[in-house]
């Protein structure tokens, strides 16, 4: 189906001319009738009563009424971009996966980032964890590696996520808070399951305000199976690392943020695609086998442990890049069905009991959504190769299956048959033991990575995931619920406990909770902070450049070029959308208006004025709170000399520190560029 309209002129008379010749195909119902007039409804009389009789009124509002579907029930808000799969380096000595041993063989993929909690309609800087959903159309059939920004998660057994979303999302009497934790009951399950510790201190942390889709890591969370050709199985985990770097944003940024542009992360993702600049993430692995699994402290089969990276190394295996956003958002990332069960020859499942039971939940949530057994007729959904079977019938079935034999075996030559040698062959792991609803003792430690996590960030991530908790759990109405938060933290570490008990003006640090299982000091693992590996490039970045009138040109032409050799974006911001003229009377369009643009939109700034433009700027409120913002949310800022001398006193308290660089029309701009790939002068916030 097109989707080009007809133009249409509604007259003064109340008639429509259609213009359809001039190009356009002709607009029809949608069984083909074309359409005269699409403007008015059909009544009786100029004046008169609707007539039920109008079918093409009637299809066209029939049709809108049933518009929207189900959200998902979690991950409602996303953003979907196409892509392909690189492979770089074979894995054939661990699996037959084609997808993973083919070098330099490119897979088509669509990958979905998403937030968890918050609803269709809510703002991309939610405080969340992120999805980061993988469909790899393989020459066997599709593998959908549906993974999150965080390696780990809360719970250990899918019997409690229906519990865990529960809390986590609105409560049911008052229908907020909306997409976000920071409420009671939230913390109050929390607070009761202490296996959910480790992944507290990863959403506390910056990991969940990330700057960009394109600046987060992947992983696949569980402990996956890989199975080779001849027969022998290993265990895998699964990372996908941003080439671009990892960022995030400041806390107070994120609120701003949601406020000046609540689809931030869809607009960057969609502006970085439409502008050539395609991310790309480098698929990792662990390897390991059975019984060095069995000399961790942890069991792999646990969703809230990881494999330390230093003790197990990731080995690089191919690349992932998007570059092509979709045509339409609802026929394509709205339908878009992931499936934990979509696996491939050579990958399986392992017996993580949430892997188990995600494997129940996600197919059977796409009946409820998308309203048919058939969505895997869906383009979005269905394999790129080719695919035989007797499935048949149903809602909305879009096949049509030739031949008489609906059924195998047959006797009439008739339709496909399994095929031993390339077919999908369960590792035959053994299983044995009585039929329990226990927790394995081995799920028992749920202290220890969390304390691991925790001292392995820099001293401000430290501080961030401190801030964060006294935060959220200031918005905690139960005071026994923040004491009994902080009694965990106590076992993650007693410093951190102090700090938050204090935060939260408790009169003393609770008791510890009572650990089931001692908590053991590991080594720390460095690859967890963001900052510690932080990228050393503004590439991908973007500039925000306040201009005034009156400028000289020069001075903000050098800066572009210098952030065009660093790969960075700039856009013009100024008090008229309309631009400014120069002091040699050259136009400059602006991209933005000052106060729809504030500074947290951007990861460095510069303000280029004349002195009379300063001045101005020192009197206008916006202006004043993007430059003082920048500087309190530790950005490298570059200053005309004006600026500098007139603007910045009447904006900031204090004086320019080492972060803040001037411009003139051949100094500066290089030195500053160079500055901004270290992202943030933190030493302006010790
Ligand atoms: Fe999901 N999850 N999940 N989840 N999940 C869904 O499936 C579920 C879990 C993840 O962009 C739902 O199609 C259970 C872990 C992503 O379309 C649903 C459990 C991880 C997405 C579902 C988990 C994820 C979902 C809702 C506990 C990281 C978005 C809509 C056992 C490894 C996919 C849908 C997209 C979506 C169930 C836990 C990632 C209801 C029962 C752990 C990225 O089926």
């Amino acid at each position: 189906m097109t989707r080009k309209t007809s133009k249409t002129q509604p007259t003064d008379g109340g008639e429509t001319h259609q213009t359809a010749q001039d190009g356009h195909e002709t607009m029809t119902t949608q069984v083909g009738m074309p359409i005269a007039d699409g403007q008015n409804s059909l009544k009786v009389g100029r004046r008169g009563p609707h007539l039920i009789e109008d079918q093409i009124f009637r299809e066209k509002l029939f049709h809108f009424d049933h518009e929207r579907i189900p959200e998902r029930v979690v991950h409602a808000r996303g953003y979907g971009a196409h892509g392909t799969f690189e492979l770089t380096q074979s894995l054939d000595d661990v699996t037959r996966a084609k997808v993973l041993t083919e070098v330099g063989e490119k897979t088509e993929v669509f990958v979905r980032f998403s937030t968890v909690a918050g609803n269709k309609g809510s703002a991309d800087l939610a405080r969340d964890v992120r999805g980061f959903a993988v469909k790899f159309y393989t020459k066997e059939g599709n593998w959908d590696l549906v993974g999150n920004n965080i390696p780990v998660f809360f719970i250990q057994d899918a019997i409690k996520f229906p519990d865990l979303i529960h809390a986590a999302k609105q409560e049911p009497d008052r229908a907020f808070p909306q997409a976000q934790t920071a409420h009671d009951n939230f913390w109050d399950f929390i607070s009761l399951m202490p296996e959910a510790m480790h992944m507290v201190m990863w959403i506390m942390s910056d990991r969940t305000i990330p700057r960009s889709f394109r600046f987060m890591e992947g992983f696949g969370v569980h402990t996956f199976r890989l199975v080779n050709d001849a027969g022998k199985s290993s265990f895998v985990k699964f990372h996908w690392k941003p080439q671009q770097g990892m960022q995030s944003v400041l806390w107070d940024e994120a609120v701003k943020i949601n406020g000046a542009d609540p689809d931030f992360h869809r607009r960057d993702l969609w502006d970085a695609i439409q502008k050539g600049d395609y991310p790309k993430w480098d698929l990792g692995v662990q390897i390991f086998d059975e019984d060095f699994a069995d000399s961790f402290d942890f069991d792999v089969l646990d969703a809230t442990k990881l494999v330390p990276e230093e003790q197990v190394p990731v080995r690089m295996v191919g690349t992932l890049t998007l570059d092509r956003m979709v045509d339409n958002f609802f026929a394509e990332t709205e339908q878009v069905a992931f499936q934990t069960g979509n696996i491939v020859p050579g990958i399986e499942h392992s017996n993580d009991p949430l892997l188990q039971g995600r494997n129940f939940s996600y197919l059977d949530t796409q009946l409820k959504r998308l309203g048919s057994p058939n969505f895997n007729h869906i383009p979005i959904n269905a394999p790129r190769c080719p695919f035989a079977h007797l499935q048949q019938d149903g809602h909305m079935a879009m096949h049509k299956p030739q031949g008489r034999a609906n059924y195998e075996p047959n006797s009439h030559g008739e339709g496909p048959r399994e095929n031993p040698e390339r077919g999908f062959r369960s590792y035959p792991a053994e299983e044995q033991g009585e039929k329990l609803r226990v927790r394995s003792e081995t799920f028992a430690d749920h202290y220890s990575q969390a304390r691991m996590f925790y001292l392995s960030q820099t001293d401000t991530e430290k501080d961030h995931i401190a801030d964060a908790l006294i935060f959220e759990l200031s918005k905690v109405e139960a005071v026994s619920i923040r004491e009994r938060m902080v009694s965990h933290l106590v076992n993650i570490d007693i410093g951190l406990a102090e700090i938050v008990a204090d935060g939260l003006g408790l009169n003393e640090v609770p008791v510890a909770a009572e650990p089931a299982r001692p908590v053991i000091d590991t080594d720390l693992s460095p690859a967890l902070s963001i900052l510690a590996n932080a990228p050393d490039t503004f590439s991908g970045r973007k500039l925000g450049v306040l201009v005034t009138d009156g400028i000289d040109a020069k001075v903000l032409e050098a800066l572009k070029l210098a952030a065009e050799d660093a790969g960075a974006t700039v856009e013009i911001v100024a008090e008229k959308v309309g631009g400014i003229t120069s002091n040699r009377g050259q136009r400059i369009e602006a991209d933005q208006k000052l106060d729809g643009a504030p500074s947290v939109l951007y990861d460095a700034v510069a303000v280029i004025a004349s002195d009379e433009g300063a001045t101005r700027l020192g009197r206008v409120h916006a202006a004043r709170g993007w430059l003082a913002d920048a500087h309190a949310h530790l950005k490298f800022i570059a200053l005309s000399e004006a600026a500098q001398a007139e603007f910045w006193p009447k904006a900031v308290p204090d004086d320019p520190d080492a972060g803040v660089f001037v411009l003139s029309a051949d100094d500066g701009a290089e030195d500053f560029l160079t500055a901004c790939a270290r992202m943030r002068f933190w030493d302006r916030g010790a």
